[in-house]
C-alpha cells in the first residue's frame, strides 16, 4: 500500500504539472472529512442519491428482474448511508439476498457493518476490505446473479480513458444477466456545482490538505499545512471540476522516507482531482462503449443525479 503512495507521489510531485491520484484522499483520516462533506448542504449528490434510494427503492428492484436469491456488491461502500434506504426496503420485503460491501478503509467498513448489524439484524452481509477486483473476481463464482453498485459518482474521478478502462473491467468481471447500478453527477447550473466543491466551510479544503497531512505522516515529509491553500473551478461546457492545491509561497518539501527534495514555485499547482458532471447522453455513450445496455435511469427530482442501472 505504501509503496505504490509513494511511488504515486514521486511520479506526480517530479511532474512538469505536479498532481496526486484522488484515490489517496481516502486514508481513515480522508474518508472521516468526506463524510463531513457529505453532510454539508451544498453537497447535494448525497441528498440526491439518498432520494432516489429511498423513493425508487421497489422501482430499481422490480427493474433486475431477478427470479431467485441474489447477491448485492457495494464497490465503495463508505458508511453505507445511502445504500441503507435499498437494503432496508429489501430485508422488510424478505427479499432474498446475501450484501458484500468492499471498501478500502478498514474503518469505514467496520462503522458499516455495525451499524447495519444493529439495524437490520436479518440482513446478511459479508464485508470485505481490500481491491475492488480481487473481490470481484471471487464473485463471479458465486451461483447467484449479482447486482453490482457503484454509486455516489465516483466514476466521475476517472478521465474519460480511465472509465472507459473501469467499466470494462466491470463488464468482464460480471456474468451475462448481472446488473451494475453506477451513479453519475449530471450536468447543471454552475452555481450549485460552485458551492458544492469550493464550500465556504473549508471542508473540501481541509479534504485536500489531508493529503499533505499523509505524506508528512506515511513519507516522512515535511509540508507546512498552512504554507497551501486549495482552489477548484468548474467548467461547464466540458462537466469538470477540477481541484487543485495551491503552493502560497516558493518552498522546498523533504520526502525523507524516499529521500527526494520537492520545490514549489510561488502559487504553483498541484492537481488533485477530477469530479466530472455528465449529460444522460454521455452516460449511454460510456455504457454503450463497454457493452452494456442501459435498462433506466433513475434521477432525483431535480434532475440532479442519475443512478444508471445497466445490464451485462
Ligand atoms: C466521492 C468522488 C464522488 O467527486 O464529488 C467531494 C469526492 N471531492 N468533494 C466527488 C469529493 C470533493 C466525490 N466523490
Amino acid at each position: 500500500m505504501t509503496d505504490n503512495f509513494a511511488k504515486d507521489v514521486l511520479k506526480g510531485l517530479t511532474a512538469k504539472n505536479k498532481h496526486l491520484p484522488s484515490k489517496y484522499f481516502y486514508d481513515d483520516n480522508g474518508s472521516r472529512i468526506f463524510q463531513e462533506i457529505m453532510n454539508m448542504p451544498e453537497y447535494y449528490p448525497t441528498n440526491s442519491e439518498f432520494e432516489i434510494l429511498s423513493m425508487q427503492s421497489k422501482q430499481i428492484i422490480e427493474a433486475l428482474k431477478f427470479s431467485g436469491p441474489f447477491n448485492i456488491v457495494e464497490l465503495g461502500a463508505g458508511d453505507g448511508f445511502k445504500t441503507f434506504k435499498l437494503l432496508e426496503y429489501l430485508v422488510n420485503n424478505n427479499v432474498d439476498f446475501h450484501y458484500i460491501p468492499i471498501d478500502i478503509s478498514q474503518e469505514a467498513i467496520d462503522i458499516l457493518t455495525q451499524r447495519l448489524k444493529e439495524k437490520l439484524p436479518a440482513l446478511k452481509i459479508h464485508p470485505k476490505v481490500g481491491d475492488y477486483f480481487e473481490i470481484l473476481k471471487d464473485n463471479r463464482h458465486s451461483d447467484y446473479p449479482s447486482l453490482l453498485l457503484f454509486l455516489g459518482g465516483n466514476i466521475g474521478n476517472y478521465l474519460e480513458e480511465k472509465a472507459k478502462e473501469l467499466l470494462q473491467l466491470f463488464h468482464k468481471n460480471m456474468k451475462r444477466g448481472d446488473k451494475l447500478l453506477i451513479g453519475f453527477d449530471l450536468k447543471k447550473n454552475p452555481i450549485i456545482i460552485h458551492n458544492a466543491y469550493y464550500d465556504k466551510h473549508g471542508i473540501t479544503k481541509r479534504f485536500n490538505l489531508n493529503l499533505l497531512v499523509r505524506m508528512n505522516r506515511e513519507l516522512d515529509a515535511d509540508f507546512k499545512i498552512d504554507d497551501f491553500d486549495f482552489y477548484c473551478y468548474y467548467n461547464p461546457i466540458t462537466g469538470n471540476v477540477k481541484s487543485y492545491i495551491v503552493s502560497l509561497r516558493k518552498q522546498t518539501v523533504h520526502l525523507k522516507a524516499i529521500n527526494e527534495v520537492i520545490h514549489f514555485d510561488y502559487d504553483e499547482l498541484i492537481w488533485t482531482e477530477l469530479s466530472k458532471k455528465y449529460a444522460l447522453e454521455e452516460i449511454s455513450d460510456l455504457a454503450n462503449n463497454a457493452e452494456f445496455t442501459v435498462e433506466h435511469n433513475f434521477l432525483d427530482c431535480k434532475h440532479y443525479f442519475t443512478d444508471s442501472l445497466w445490464t451485462k
